[in-house]
């Protein structure tokens, strides 16, 4: 359990409006891995929501306690400890600011690198515990980095693209951008007070997440929504022992062949694969602690249309353009922006 004291450092609340309506309903797929309609399951949860979870993942259990331990001992240090790590540009610890351009939430967090020298980056608030976790991170990183491999794998099975590790091999590479978040969500007292006439505090707002795919994990812990086909929100119930899987931009991109007529969203949303936005709301009485692995391909790769997917004669709906390219005008944008717009040809 994580101190009471870690919540009374944020000054400022900013709460959302209309958050009453939002259900809490059992229809987001659940994809055993182990089964062999995985991949079915997978290319529908892509197309329907862009977010599924995953049961049977084979990441080990021992693998996410270690990390969530250190997780835990990192953000009950005192404030000014956790300071040393940040600021968070391009990694480090951040509190409340997200981004560069004005977002800010109820959350605090590490982005990190893997393979990363984190005594350079002032991490060295671990003190001796370094090595420790950085151990404990690279084991992490490597079983969720093959759990993703897997479904990228199975999701190109589900495409019938014969290139099976098309997807996969963009995380394989070591020049790979892929990179890591542990985000801890402290209670909001003021949430616990009384029910603020249904207003949430938002923890993290929402936004589509720039890179390929994004493999999540939390406590048992609420907080994540996600935007349907209608636009209205759902809350995912929090699974200890499960994966939630986010469709991002880039693997929308690959996909564009099969999106409807340009510039209209909701046209969009007839589409093959969804980038799907998401986000977290603060929770009165429980901390929250996720960690996200965001697979990326490498700078230096183009993201455009798979042309085994193009249909003869059909065109790019999207300017191409390298991940360099992409990701820099996607840092430069606020949170909730429709970044994908920019990009689009017509
Ligand atoms: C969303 C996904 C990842 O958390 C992240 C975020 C990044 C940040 O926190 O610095 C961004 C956000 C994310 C997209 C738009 C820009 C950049 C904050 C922001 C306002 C690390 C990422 O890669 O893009």
């Amino acid at each position: 359990v994580l101190s009471k004291q870690t919540t009374e450092q944020y000054a400022y609340i900013r709460h959302c409006n209309k958050t009453s309506a939002f259900s809490s309903t059992g229809i987001i797929p659940v994809v055993d891995l182990s089964k062999p309609e995985a991949k079915t399951l997978i290319v529908k949860a892509c197309e329907e929501f862009g977010f599924f979870k995953v049961i049977n993942h084979g990441v080990p259990m021992e693998a996410i306690s270690k990390l969530e331990s250190e997780a835990i001992n990192f953000f009950s240090l005192p404030n000014n400890q956790k300071e040393k790590a940040g600021p968070p540009n391009p990694f480090g610890y951040g509190n409340k600011k997200i981004g560069e351009n004005g977002d800010v939430g109820w959350v605090e967090y590490l982005l990190l690198k893997n393979n990363q020298d984190y005594n350079s980056m002032r991490l060295s608030v671990f003190g001796q515990t370094t090595d420790k976790f950085r151990n404990v991170l690279n084991d992490y990183i490597c079983a969720v980095r093959k759990m993703g491999c897997e479904i990228l794998e199975l999701m190109a099975e589900g495409l019938n693209i014969e290139e099976k590790n098309v997807f996969s091999k963009l995380l394989m590479d070591k020049e790979s951008d892929s990179l890591f978040r542990l985000n801890h969500y402290p209670p909001c007292p003021e949430m616990a007070l009384d029910n603020k006439n249904g207003e949430n505090l938002v923890g993290f707002g929402e936004h589509t997440d720039p890179q390929i795919i994004s493999l999540l994990r939390s406590n048992n812990t609420s907080g994540l929504q996600i935007c349907l086909k209608d636009r209205s929100w759902v809350s995912v119930p929090p699974d200890y022992n499960s994966f939630f899987i986010n469709v991002g931009d880039s693997l929308q991109l690959s996909n564009v062949q099969y999106l409807g007529l340009v510039g209209d969203p909701q046209v969009m949303t007839n589409g093959r694969f969804r980038s799907v936005r998401h986000r977290v709301l603060a929770n009165g009485f429980d901390s929250r602690l996720s960690m996200i692995y965001f697979g990326g391909p490498p700078l230096s790769e183009k993201i455009a249309p798979l042309p085994c997917l193009m249909k003869e004669n059909e065109e790019s709906l999207y300017k191409e353009f390298t991940w360099f390219e992409y990701k820099k005008s996607a840092y430069a944008s606020r949170l909730a922006d429709n970044r994908l717009g920019h990009f689009e040809i017509f």
